[in-house]
C-alpha cells in the first residue's frame, strides 16, 4: 500500500500544476471559477539513483522503485467571510480527501502573475501559510471539541483514563483555539492512543512547497541551501520573491518541517519534452534535478521511511520500511513466508557494494554481513534473506 501525501494550498497556488509535474498524469488544470472539491489521485515512483546503478550492474529483466501516492484537492481559503467569522473549518467533502493523508505538502505561491487570481490579491507566502494554518486549526478544533463532549460523559464514571484524556484534550483545545498547531502540543505515549483516532490535520508531518517564478528558482534554491546550513539570512534584506521564500524557510526550520522550491509551471512544461531535452534545459538553468523529484524524495523522507534494496538478475528493486524496522519485518515486505521462516539476512550496504562491484567481491572484502532477527535495516542496505520454506 502506497503512503499518501495530500497537496493543499490556497486557490490558484499551483497545486494541480505541481501534481501534473509530479505525475505527468495530465490532470486537468482548472481556473478559479471552475475549482471543485474533486480530487486528483496518482501513485508516483520515488526516483532512486541506487536502483539505476544496480540495474546497470545486474542488467535485470525488471527494475522497480518504491512509490508514494499524491492527492491534489481544490484550494482552501474559499470559505465565505461569514463562515470565517463563525470560525468554521473545512467542508466535510474536502476533509474526506486529506484526513487519511500520511503527510501534507503545502503549496505556497511566490510567483507573481496578474492573470492568475490570488485570494488576498498580493504575494505573501508567509501570510498565506498563517491563513492555511488557521483553517486547519479550526477544523481540528471542531474535531477535538466533539471528542471532548464524548470524553466528558465517559469521565463521569471516575475512570482515571478519561480524566487524563480530558486533560490532554483541553490542552489541545487551548492551543488550537489560539490557532496554534497540534504538533506544538506535548503528546505522551498514552495521548498517542487518542490522537491516532482523531486524524488531526495540524499533527501531520508537513513540507512547504514554494511555487516560485521560473527565473527565481536558482536564487530561491541558494537561499534555501543557506538556511539549511544554518547560515544567517535576513529576509527583509532580500529582494522580491526571495523575502517570502526566506521567511517560510526559516519558519520551516524552526518547526522541523521540510521545504522545497519548485516552479510548477516550468516543470509541468518540461515533463512534456523528451527526457534528453528536458535535462539539457535543467542544466542550462543550473538545476540538478526537477523540483518535482525533490518534492517526491522529501515527501518520502517526511513519512519516516527508508529504502532497502534487493538485487539480482531477475529484478532490482527498492522496498519501503519504516525507520527502525527489524530484518524479519523487512523480509515480510517481500513475502510473509520469508518473515515467518526467517533465518538470517545477508546484508551489504549499497556504498560498499558499489566499491566492490559484485557480491563475490563484497564477501571477499568482508563487507557482506550476516545479520539476525534483531538487526535494524538501514537505508541503502542490499538484503538477501535466508528463510525456512517449511514454516
Ligand atoms: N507564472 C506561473 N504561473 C503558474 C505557476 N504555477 C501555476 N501557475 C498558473 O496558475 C494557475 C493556477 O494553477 P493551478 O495549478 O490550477 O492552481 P491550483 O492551486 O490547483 O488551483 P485550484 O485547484 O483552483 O485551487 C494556472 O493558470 C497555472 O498555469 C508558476 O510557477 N508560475
Ligand atoms: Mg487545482
Amino acid at each position: 500500500m502506497a503512503l499518501t501525501i495530500g497537496i493543499i494550498g490556497l486557490p490558484q497556488s499551483g497545486k494541480t500544476t505541481l501534481f501534473n509535474s509530479l505525475t505527468k498524469a495530465g490532470a486537468p488544470i482548472g481556473g478559479y471559477a471552475t475549482s471543485t472539491v474533486q480530487a486528483n489521485l496518482a501513485v508516483v515512483q520515488v526516483p532512486d539513483t541506487r536502483v539505476d546503478a544496480l540495474a546497470d550492474i545486474f542488467q535485470p529483466q525488471k527494475k522497480t522503485y518504491t512509490t508514494v501516492e499524491f492527492v491534489d484537492v481544490a484550494g482552501m481559503g474559499q470559505a465565505s467571510q461569514a463562515a470565517k467569522e463563525k470560525r468554521e473549518g473545512l467542508s466535510p467533502e474536502f476533509l474526506g480527501h486529506i484526513r487519511n493523508a500520511d503527510a501534507l505538502a503545502i503549496v505556497l505561491r511566490t510567483f507573481a502573475n496578474d492573470n492568475v487570481t490570488h485570494v488576498y490579491n498580493t504575494i505573501d507566502p508567509n501570510r498565506d501559510l498563517d491563513s492555511l494554518n488557521a483553517e486547519l486549526a479550526m477544523t481540528d478544533l471542531a474535531t477535538v471539541e466533539k471528542r471532548i463532549e464524548r470524553t466528558k460523559k465517559a469521565a463521569k464514571s471516575g475512570d482515571k483514563k478519561y480524566v487524563q484524556e480530558m486533560e490532554f484534550l483541553q490542552r489541545l483545545q487551548e492551543t488550537l483555539n489560539e490557532l496554534g498547531l497540534a504538533s506544538d502540543v506535548e503528546i505522551s505515549a498514552q495521548d498517542r492512543v487518542v490522537t491516532d483516532e482523531l486524524f488531526l490535520l495540524t499533527l501531520k508531518p508537513r513540507m512547504y512547497v514554494l511555487n516560485t517564478s521560473e527565473d527565481m528558482l536558482g536564487e530561491a534554491n541558494e537561499v534555501l541551501a543557506k538556511i539549511e546550513k544554518g547560515e544567517q539570512v535576513v529576509p527583509e534584506s532580500l529582494k522580491g520573491e526571495l523575502k517570502g521564500i526566506a521567511q517560510v524557510a526559516l519558519r520551516a526550520r524552526a518547526e522541523g518541517a521540510q521545504v522545497a522550491a519548485v516552479s510548477a509551471k516550468l516543470e509541468a512544461e518540461l515533463t512534456e519534452l523528451p527526457e534528453e531535452e528536458a535535462n539539457e534545459y535543467l542544466e542550462a538553468l543550473g538545476l540538478p534535478q526537477l523540483g518535482a523529484e525533490r518534492v517526491i524524495q522529501v515527501g518520502y523522507r517526511l513519512l519516516n521511511l527508508i529504502t532497502f534494496l534487493t538485487a539480482g538478475e531477475d529484478e532490482v528493486r527498492a522496498w519501503t520500511v519504516t525507520r527502525g524496522a527489524k530484518a524479519p519485518e523487512a523480509a515480510g515486505k517481500i513475502h510473509t513466508d520469508i518473515e515467518k521462516g526467517f533465518i538470517r539476512a545477508e546484508v551489504t550496504h549499497f556504498n560498499d557494494f558499489i566499491e566492490c562491484g559484485s557480491f563475490a567481491a563484497a564477501t571477499k572484502k568482508g563487507v557482506q554481513r550476516l545479520e539476525g532477527r534483531d538487526y535494524e535495516i538501514k537505508d541503502g542496505d542490499i538484503a538477501h534473506f535466508r528463510f525456512n520454506k517449511g514454516k
